[in-house]
């Protein structure tokens, strides 16, 4: 197999973590079985113009039925972690109350299933599905929604912390808050702008509630998964300079202070300061035993000049930068730079790193001899995996690195016309074929503690 850097596969430090990462409603499926209770993206998926295409997450890709055949896929690929999300709705159909047995029954068996097939499961308990009874009193607009929140986190805990090596409270709270209360292009679809803030206080303090909740039901490991994004400036004008200053803050700065340090950047507590409560900060600040990063690619930033648009932000084009089929621009030493950064500025409040995304959009699927050949995915894994290596190198703290995605899935708003999957997965027969990028990374953890001998020959 080519390898396209070096001859070598990059080399991560002994004991290093490789896995892959899913999320429930992306692959699920079984919207209405065993007693699922209805989430805001089953509600935004079904309304008209929401989701390309009109896909909803009906069937995905039907793992509820097929996990262990997802499973076997994931022995053969040889990750050692795996990190998925437990859907609130189908075992807290209401989002709180009476819990729906059927579904806690199945992360049950997924979890025992993973076990026996060595993988340490990371479990994520919201990406992005709420329970829609709850956005029906408000959402995560509502200060309730975080007891709900702390309620089910104590649930799961109680039942599964015997068998979840790291658990993740809260999946992306940046991309929650703007893209599905700010912007609107996320469930539940409102465009609330600046109004969107504390949607964003009530997330964090439901990261602070639940890592509590679960730390009692015998939880060893919570920490987080944060999307962040290098911010550059698109020129050295002030406007964008400062812009580019307050658009970091806002994506990159306000949810990992509030983690971390138990304050919000001040030049946005204007923004925040009315949600808050006394001890607020205090809850969110729990102790994290890792931090989790979820990473893509970095964005260049400029000032708005349209005053009748009421969004300051203007994103600009990356020029020069290959791109995913998502337009994406393939920046891997970017990743490199958001480690150097994150541990510049946290210093001794930040605990080690994992990613717990990383991944690209690439469409191609099987060819005449049923082979998918996606070499700009391997071309991203091992420029993104050198990257870490070098992170390592330079003093970061990185323990490891969950792909997204296993599998081609539902990919929100993209519906399914965007594949981040090692797995292809093809949505008319739900049949699963590896592509050559799982190939590619079964062999690369195979080789791990190997180079000296591979590059001698
Ligand atoms: C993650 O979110 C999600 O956790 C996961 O569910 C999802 O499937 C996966 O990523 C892939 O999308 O301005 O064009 O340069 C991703 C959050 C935030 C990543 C915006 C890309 C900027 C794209 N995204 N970001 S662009």
């Amino acid at each position: 197999m080519s390898v396209p850097t070096g001859g070598a596969f990059p080399q991560l430090p002994p004991g290093f973590r490789f896995g892959t990462s899913t999320a429930a409603y992306q692959i699920e499926g079984a919207a209405g079985e065993d007693g699922r209770g209805p989430s805001i993206w089953d509600t935004f998926s079904h309304a008209p113009g929401r989701v390309k295409d009109g896909a909803t997450g009906d069937v995905a890709c039907d793992h509820y039925h097929r996990y262990a055949e997802d499973i076997a896929l994931m022995r053969d690929l040889g990750v050692g972690g795996y990190r998925f999300s437990i859907s609130w709705p189908r075992v807290l159909p209401k989002g709180r109350g009476t819990p729906n047995q059927q579904g806690l029954d199945f992360y049950d068996r997924l979890l025992d299933g993973l076990l026996e097939a060595g993988i340490a499961p990371m479990v994520t308990l919201y990406h992005w599905d709420l329970p829609q009874a709850l956005e029906d009193d408000g959402g995560w607009l509502n200060r309730d929604t975080v007891e709900a929140f702390a309620e089910y986190a104590a649930l799961v805990g109680e039942r599964y912390a015997d068998r979840v090596e790291h658990w993740v409270p809260v999946n992306e709270p940046n991309v929650a808050t703007f893209n599905g209360y700010a912007l609107g292009q996320h469930a539940p679809g409102r465009k609330l702008m600046f109004d969107a803030f504390p949607v964003a206080h009530h997330l964090l303090l439901g990261h602070g509630r639940a890592a509590i909740e679960l730390r009692r039901a015998g939880a060893e490991s919570v920490g987080c998964a944060n999307n962040h994004s290098p911010m550059w400036p698109a020129s050295d004008d002030p406007a964008d300079v400062g812009i580019t200053k307050l658009f970091d803050a806002l994506w990159n700065g306000l949810f990992t202070e509030a983690m971390l340090l138990g304050r919000y950047p001040r030049d946005i507590m204007p923004l925040l300061e009315d949600a808050i409560q006394d001890g607020d900060m205090v809850t969110i600040r729990q102790p994290v035993d890792f931090y989790g990063v979820n990473y893509y690619n970095p964005l260049r930033v400029a000032a708005n000049l349209d005053e009748e648009d009421e969004n300051p932000f203007e994103f600009v084009d990356l020029v020069g930068y290959d791109k995913t089929d998502f337009g994406w621009p393939v920046v891997p030493d970017s990743l490199r730079e958001w480690l150097i950064i994150l541990r510049a500025r946290y210093r001794a409040a930040l605990p080690p790193i994992m990613i717990t995304e990383s991944g690209c959009s690439y469409g191609m699927g099987p060819d005449a001899d049923g082979v998918v050949d996606d070499q700009p995915r391997i071309d991203y894994l091992d420029s993104h995996l050198r990257a870490v290596a070098t992170a390592i190198a330079q003093g970061v703290d990185v323990r490891g690195y969950y792909t997204w995605s296993l599998m081609d899935n539902f990919e929100w708003a993209e519906g399914f016309s965007q594949r981040f999957g090692l797995v292809h997965v093809d949505y008319d027969t739900l049949e699963r074929t590896p592509k050559r990028s799982f190939q590619w990374f079964a062999e690369m953890i195979k080789a791990q503690g190997h180079a000296a001998e591979q590059a001698t020959g």
